[in-house]
């Protein structure tokens, strides 16, 4: 059998992406600022390269989404990460209902060059169109419908929801463009596409768990072994290997089949859920050194 590897990259760049990304292009010499929403839980893995190499002089606000599902300190390890790399970065929980007022602030101080020299010339100050960019499923039409405080942008949990690009006017003042989620055609290691898998921003259906699911476990008992012990209810050795862990999992929720063993397909698919619902805790995948 071919590996998840091989398979995620040929399967991985739709056709509909390949034209968000010429679109994203297109649009982006008007824009005063690009949001780019990353996946708190996977900040490194979600983060767009084909964005990083066109963004030289444009404002790059990065909303580290789903915070509520990521792990606290990695939260605040990654925000100082890329206000290092020169971006303009907030932690941010899509479904909570202040973030108008969070982002405002944010836009209005990101721009205050901008305002400055609007003022100078005698234009209009504070008129923004900014570009809601990132991959698929991280959240940007959450966001842009919790911003406006109304269901103006389609939300389903599943990626390639948005199709097309779509305008939304914020106010007399703001203008955003709201896209659809953008993947890499490669990606530089196999653990992206995993993770990628894990947080749902690629379709499960399209790639055969186990040797996503093992790999995650293997990560959890070296990083989350007390998240891995208080969701099922079992004791985890350091030592012990994915499968045995996978056992035990089984043997302790009673996921067995009908010929009396674990199985381990539902298993698999019990700790994807868990972990994307956030029944198994905060955690954060993306590991910074
Ligand atoms: N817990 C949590 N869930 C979120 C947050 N933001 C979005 N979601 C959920 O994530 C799923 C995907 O949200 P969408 O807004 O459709 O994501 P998208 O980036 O527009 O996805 P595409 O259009 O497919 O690229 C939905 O189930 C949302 O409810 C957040 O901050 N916290
Ligand atoms: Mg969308």
């Amino acid at each position: 059998m071919e590996s998840n590897w091989h398979e995620m990259n040929i399967q991985w760049f739709p056709g509909h992406i390949a034209k968000a990304r010429r679109d994203i292009l297109l649009n982006i010499k008007n824009i005063d600022i690009v949001i780019e929403v990353l996946d708190a839980r996977a900040p490194l893995s979600t983060k767009s390269v084909f964005l990083s190499s066109l963004q030289k002089n444009k404002k790059h606000l990065l909303i580290l989404n789903k915070s509520d599902l990521s792990d606290d300190k990695k939260n605040i390890l990654y925000k100082n990460y890329f206000n290092k790399l020169g971006y303009y970065v907030v932690l941010l929980n899509s479904k909570s209902n202040n973030i108008s007022k969070i982002i405002n602030r944010e836009i209005l101080s990101i721009c205050s060059d901008l305002i400055e020299k609007r003022k100078n010339k005698g234009l209009k100050i504070n008129s923004f169109k900014t570009i809601i960019v990132g991959m698929p499923n991280v959240g940007k039409s959450t966001f842009i419908n919790s911003y406006v405080k109304k269901n103006i942008v389609k939300v389903e949990n599943h990626p390639g929801v948005t199709k097309k690009m779509q305008w939304v006017k914020i106010s007399k003042d703001l203008l955003l463009l709201d896209t659809p989620g953008i993947t890499e055609p490669k990606f530089s290691n196999q653990n992206i596409g995993f993770n990628l898998v894990l947080i749902g921003s690629l379709n499960e259906k399209n790639f055969v768990l186990d040797e996503i699911i093992l790999y995650f476990v293997d990560f959890l008992k070296k990083n989350y072994i007390e998240n891995l012990k208080n969701r099922y209810n079992i004791d985890v050795d350091i030592n012990d290997t994915p499968n045995q862990i996978i056992e035990k999992i089984g043997i302790s929720k009673n996921i067995i089949s009908k010929n009396s063993l674990v199985d381990y397909n539902r298993v698999y698919n019990t700790i994807l859920i868990d972990f994307r619902s956030g029944k198994l805790g905060k955690i954060t995948i993306d590991e910074i050194y």
